[in-house]
């Protein structure tokens, strides 16, 4: 062979070697997209003998590092040791804390060179954070649930990330159709891989109660005994609920139950005739009209009832907030409307919580802790600005998740227009409506409302690929932000979706691999 041939040869195996290898740190598909990254061009490899090393200063680390441990053993194998130390170690993965004030409360720095991945920040929160990063800086195939063979390697460089919106949420609706603790739980890991904060569960609604309510039996007796369609519907029990509100505190992700109230009512005024003014229980309802069920605004039992469920709910509940709800009482007259919501204003403080409404909250006097939740009127934002409320943004033009994607999705709804995967990631909460401007927005939150959603594949559908752009919206800077960019990384997430056996729209705008 000559000379030539032979260093053609050697070329060829060193570029198809380096192909082969990941070395350009900011040639990656993270979502949320991380404010920082600079690469050095080699990579770090994880094997068998990777140690996961834990500073010993703060000790929910070794919750952190279990959890990495777990996410990283079905595909590779390794049974990671995990070793407290006070020392920076030489070589493995690294959580450890700094202070760094940019950081937040859940930034972190990831650090990673050939021999050491160090992944920093200011609490565990932080590092839970970053460990989903990493999840997503290593071959897809870490997400299989058997051993691969394969050289788990990572660009080496540096990812400096922080949220934009402290509030990044979703929700669901349980109370349309009811859907159980593992479901929950299976969204919850879900929101969790994209760095989502909080769950806004709905909890009641007119054709279902489904949170147990143990000085108020019936709710769920008979309040819960139906769904949209007539199914048997099913509540939560309080240790379920608990249950769900610990599984979701193991990823920092706070539950916002809801009581929606004083119209979407009819579950609760079918079960105790004494809620509705003339003294008779209404029948269960299985369709899916909306605005017509009142409580009764000016009986003193309404007020007691909700004292008990606000008291329990409250007790139950570890995070700050409770949601009442507030929206399309079309059948309350204004003028009871307005009392109404300050008389529940004063009783969810009286227990301790901060309240949460959809946006016609505003049009009563509201405490300036108070939060609304703009889904359609703009109005009713710049009512809350006025009384130096903050807004969550639930645009529901741009972030309904129960929106068709168009019109030939066999799921969802269209009253609030089709919500392609583009037009769901193209919008900035802070300029979307003049009146609410980035100083008045708490976060966002993208609703999952289920009145065609019957089960775990139709919320999938509809949710997926969605959530990853809401996910985006909350966390990414919106310097840099592009739909073209942006949809190679969500089509490199189709094969996670893959394989998670995720129900997923495979939209045409996004360049999905084949397979
Ligand atoms: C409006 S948005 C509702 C819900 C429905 C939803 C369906 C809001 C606060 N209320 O009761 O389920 O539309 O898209």
């Amino acid at each position: 062979m000559s000379k030539t041939v032979l260093i053609i040869l050697g070329l060829l195996v060193a570029f198809v070697g380096r192909k082969q290898s990941p070395t350009d740190l900011t040639n990656n598909n993270v979502i949320p997209r991380p404010v920082i990254i600079s690469a050095t061009g080699n990579s770090f490899q994880l094997n068998e003998s990777t140690s996961i090393y834990i500073t010993v200063n703060l000790p929910e680390l070794n919750q952190s590092a279990k959890y990495l441990r777990e996410k990283l053993q079905a595909a590779t194998g390794y049974e990671l040791k995990i070793i407290p130390t006070k020392e920076t170690p030489s070589s493995g993965i690294y959580l450890t804390t700094v202070n760094n004030e940019e950081l937040g409360s859940e930034g972190y720095e990831l650090l990673i060179e050939k021999k050491l991945l160090t992944l920093k920040a200011n609490n565990a929160e932080g590092v839970f954070r970053g460990i989903q990063t990493i999840r997503q800086l290593l071959p897809v195939a870490i997400e299989k649930s058997s051993v691969q063979k394969i050289a788990w390697k990572i660009p080496t460089g540096t990812i400096r990330d922080f949220p934009k919106y402290e509030y990044r949420g979703t929700m669901l609706d349980v109370a349309r159709h009811f859907l159980g603790v593992e479901d929950v739980k299976h969204y919850l890991d879900l929101m969790a891989y994209y760095k989502f904060n909080v769950m806004h569960l709905h909890l009641t609604d007119d054709q279902g109660w489904r949170i147990e309510i143990k000085s108020w039996p019936k709710l769920t007796e008979i309040g819960g005994s139906t769904e949209v369609g007539g199914g048997k519907g099913g509540f939560f029990t309080q240790e379920q609920y608990a249950d769900i509100v610990n599984y979701a505190a193991d990823r920092y992700i706070t539950i916002i139950p809801e009581i929606d109230m004083p119209g979407h009512t009819n579950a609760a005024l079918a079960s105790y005739p004494e809620l509705n003014c003339n003294g008779q229980a209404t029948k269960l309802y299985t369709g899916t009209k909306v605005g017509f069920s009142t409580l009764c605004t000016n009986r003193e039992i309404t007020y007691e009832f909700i004292d008990d469920v606000i008291g329990e709910l409250a007790k139950l509940t570890p995070g700050p907030y409770l949601h009442i709800g507030g929206d399309e009482s079309h059948a309350t007259k204004t003028d009871d409307y307005i009392p109404f919501i300050e008389r529940v204003q004063d009783i969810v403080y009286k227990h301790g919580k901060i309240m949460i409404g959809w946006d016609e909250i505003t049009l009563a006097k509201l405490n300036k802790r108070s939060i609304a939740q703009y889904w359609a009127s703009a109005e009713n934002a710049k009512n809350a600005i006025q009384q130096g409320v903050k807004i969550i943004m639930s645009p529901a033009r741009k972030a309904y998740l129960d929106m068709q994607y168009d019109s030939l999705s066999p799921l969802g709804l269209h009253w609030a227009g089709y919500i392609e995967v583009d037009t769901g990631y193209k919008w900035n909460p802070a300029t979307l409506e003049t009146e609410i401007g980035r100083e008045n927005i708490l976060g966002i939150e993208a609703p999952l409302w289920t009145e065609t959603v019957t089960n775990r594949a139709d919320m999938e559908y509809l949710i997926f690929p969605r959530l990853a752009g809401y996910a985006e919206i909350g966390w990414s800077p919106t310097d840099g932000k592009s739909w073209n960019e942006y949809k190679h990384r969500l089509a490199s997430h189709g094969n996670q979706y893959d394989i998670w056996g995720i129900n997923y729209y495979r939209s045409k705008l996004v360049p999905w691999s084949k397979e």
